[in-house]
């Protein structure tokens, strides 16, 4: 259940016409629901409906718009030679989402295009603005898709993967006008110089220091896991506690023994944020549960550690309670450090632009973790207002929402000037 939303979207509203701020609360409309913020999920027509909104934007910069076989949307400036620079993030939300997740990146590029060419700059190579389909994954468990895509992984097996209704990833596809089989012709990377991304901090730090612009440094390493155990759904008044194949209790020992894994480590995180039981009786021993685990770590050796322990811990536990357990890995992606040439790029750009910054992690995914293990890539982060994120309250305001997307366009022109 959503929280109630603090007028996140409307305070974003009374920036000025024409502002950054005032472009993402008119996007904010699109897949928004009174009290349970933004939904756009991957291929949704909510989605596709942003896509639209967006793309007239980038047009009126006078970019090529085009869509990628795998649902990325592209914004061209197409000057200058060589390979790209690219701004990307990404315009699908987690359920209840907020309006600036991804919104801000895809958005603030369009708007770094436009200083750029009211400073006069005409860039020495193409410029692009992607937003890359389905980074959060939430609807088929298929996060970083586009960019996943774009970096020219093989996504062929994620055909199959169901959405809460049942409809396979195949199939959200078609209905979207788009062949599953096509999607290897997204693959662009090599055509790509430099990868920059401006997103919200969607943690405390910089809000409670202060700081106007946090320059990135490395995002952490995330595995995946649907969970699936299998125990005995029986009656839940006659059956004697110690004969219970109980399923969810099952589940909620994992949870636990993942929370307190993790708890007195550093830069380590564990999350069940997926649950289903069946049959779903109050008067019923849950016979069967399904449910996600997401684990991150700073540093490689700590996520093959957690991942190890998730694996072990399933096991020792399903025996435990006598279940059958089923465990999938989803989805895998290593830690990756930033280009340091880039981090001073961002660094000198805050400066020239008045704005305090500070270097800092990133405990968040993002399509720059996969254009990362690529090409030179950045991360600009603006602080988010308590820390808050995946959630309808998701508010930055907007002087620090402008002045992002001013340090955005500066350090663009650095990278363009400086020809590395
Ligand atoms: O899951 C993440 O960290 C990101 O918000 N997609
Ligand atoms: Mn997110
Ligand atoms: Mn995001």
């Amino acid at each position: 259940v959503a929280r109630e939303s603090f007028g996140a979207v409307e305070r974003l509203r009374g920036a000025p016409p024409g502002s950054v701020s005032a472009d993402l609360a008119e996007l904010a409309r699109i897949g928004s629901s009174p009290g349970a913020g933004i939904e756009r999920t991957a291929w949704s027509p909510e989605l596709f409906a942003a896509y639209d909104w967006v793309a007239r934007r980038m047009a009126e910069q006078g970019l090529a718009v085009q869509i990628d076989g795998a649902g990325n949307l592209i914004g061209s400036w197409n000057v200058g030679r060589g390979a790209a620079i690219v701004v990307g993030s990404h315009l699908d939300t987690v359920p209840h989402g907020g309006a600036l997740d991804g919104a801000l990146g895809v958005v603030a590029g369009i708007h770094a295009v436009r200083l750029l060419r009211e400073r006069g700059v005409v860039p020495s190579r193409p410029l692009r603005i992607i937003a890359f389909m389905d980074e959060e994954g939430t609807r088929f468990d298929t996060a970083l898709f586009g960019s996943r895509a774009f970096a020219g992984d093989d996504l062929s097996s994620l055909g199959d993967r169901l959405d809460g209704s049942g409809i396979s990833l195949r199939e959200a596809m078609a209905n979207a006008g788009y062949d599953h089989r096509a999607v290897g012709s997204a693959r662009g990377v090599a055509a790509v110089h430099a990868y920059l991304e401006l997103h919200i901090e969607q943690g405390p730090v910089l809000s409670a220091d202060g700081i106007a612009v946090g320059a990135v440094t490395s995002i952490v390493g995330m595995r995946r896991f649907q969970v699936e155990l299998v125990g005995c759904a029986n009656h839940a008044g006659t059956t004697p506690m110690e004969l219970r194949r109980d399923a969810l209790a099952g589940a909620a020992r994992i949870s636990l023994a993942l929370r307190d894994f993790v708890r007195g480590r550093s830069c380590v995180t564990t999350n069940v944020g997926k649950l289903s039981i069946e049959p779903g009786g109050a008067n019923v021993v849950p016979g069967r549960a399904e449910f996600t685990i997401d684990v991150r770590a700073a540093d490689a050796a700590g996520i093959v550690e957690l991942e190890d322990f998730v694996w072990e811990t399933v096991r020792s536990v399903a025996r435990d309670e006598r279940l059958e357990s089923r465990v999938e890995l989803t989805f895998s992606l290593d830690p990756v450090q930033f280009d340091p040439s880039l981090i001073e790029a961002i660094e000198r750009a805050a400066a020239a632009e008045g704005a305090s910054c500070r270097r800092i992690e990133s405990g968040a995914g993002h399509d720059a973790m996969v254009l990362g293990q690529h090409v030179p890539t950045g991360m600009i982060f603006v602080p988010s207002d308590g820390g808050v994120s995946h959630s309808p309250d998701e508010y930055t305001p907007p002087a620090n929402l402008e002045l992002g997307t001013r340090v955005l366009a500066t350090c663009l022109q650095d990278v363009l000037s400086r020809e590395r």
